[in-house]
């Protein structure tokens, strides 16, 4: 049966504005929402529309359609056949959605509700933080392909819960559930189900946004460049930012709030 025009254009990202959360939703639960080509061209520009509304944007949350995945992984069929140019081109084109994530300056909370898995978790790697349902599964499986992680995974994975546990879990390519993600620091909430898991990334959104839009940007840049660095550098990168602080009106009024005993009236960023 044909599909109707209509439903053969449905759009697979969808971005919408909620008053200060954008949302970003994968929808391709046909393929357990994996990572075509399309799918990534469009995420990057869903957050280079984010990020040019930075200043209407307190919070970003990122999930998957159709309840069963976040995302499964690169798209496995569009990879039969490839060449080595090809491979690079798509870790390429990966990286740079991960880089777009990273640079958007409001945060990002992937909500997991299902698999994610390979380039699944590395998307969820590339985010502030990683929220899931406690029936969801997390792993590295490209070896069980003949691949290798090419979206971040051998790099944020062993920053985000230790080279050793990394190792394990790339080169075993074995799942893990939701409580052993939150043991080994790559969840850092779990919820009973796929409302609380929104409702719970909204309520640490609305926290984040009585906090000033521009501290918080200027915090991330800094998680964001130090990671992974040497400690004199990391330690220079924080140092940058705490001195542009210095240079804000958010920081006057902060500061100026608390020695009045009264709410701070923070820019919108
Ligand atoms: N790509 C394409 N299609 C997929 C993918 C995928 N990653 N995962 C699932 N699907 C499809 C299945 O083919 C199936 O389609 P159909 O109904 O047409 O046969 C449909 O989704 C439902 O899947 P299953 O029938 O397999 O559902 P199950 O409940 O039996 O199993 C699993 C669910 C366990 C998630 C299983 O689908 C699975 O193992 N999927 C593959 C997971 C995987 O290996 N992911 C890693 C992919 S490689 C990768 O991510 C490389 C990262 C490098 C990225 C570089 C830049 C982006």
């Amino acid at each position: 049966m044909t599909m109707p025009e209509a439903e053969a254009a449905a759009p697979e990202v969808r971005l919408e504005f909620d008053a200060d959360v954008a949302v970003v939703t994968i929808d391709r639960p046909r393929a357990l929402n994996a990572l075509s080509g399309d799918v990534l061209e469009s995420l990057d520009a869903a957050f280079v529309e984010i990020t040019d509304a930075a200043a209407s944007v307190r919070g970003v949350l990122l999930v998957g359609a159709g309840g069963r995945a976040f995302v499964a992984g690169a798209d496995i069929a569009a990879m039969a056949g490839r060449t080595p140019a090809e491979g690079e081109r798509m870790a390429r084109l990966g990286h740079r959605v991960a880089a777009r994530i990273e640079a958007c300056p409001a945060p990002v909370i992937a909500c997991v509700d299902g698999f994610a898995l390979g380039g699944g978790l590395e998307l969820a790697l590339a985010c502030d933080l990683i929220y899931a349902t406690e029936a969801s599964s997390f792993g590295q499986p490209e070896v069980r392909l003949g691949l290798i992680p090419g979206f971040g995974g051998t790099v944020r994975l062993p920053r985000v819960v230790g080279p050793a546990r990394a190792k394990e879990l790339i080169y075993s390519g074995r799942r893990i559930g939701t409580d052993e993600a939150v043991q080994a620091g790559l969840v850092a909430r779990a919820f009973p189900d796929r409302d609380a898991l929104l409702a719970g990334a909204r309520e640490t959104i609305a926290r984040i946004a009585e906090n000033s839009p521009v501290a918080v940007a200027n915090a991330k840049r800094v998680l964001v460049a130090a990671s992974g660095r040497p400690t004199e550098q990391a330690v220079e990168l924080e140092i940058g930012g705490f001195m542009d602080a210095f240079g804000t009106d958010d920081m006057r009024e902060g500061v100026a709030a608390f020695l009045e005993k009264r709410t701070p009236g923070f820019s919108r960023g």
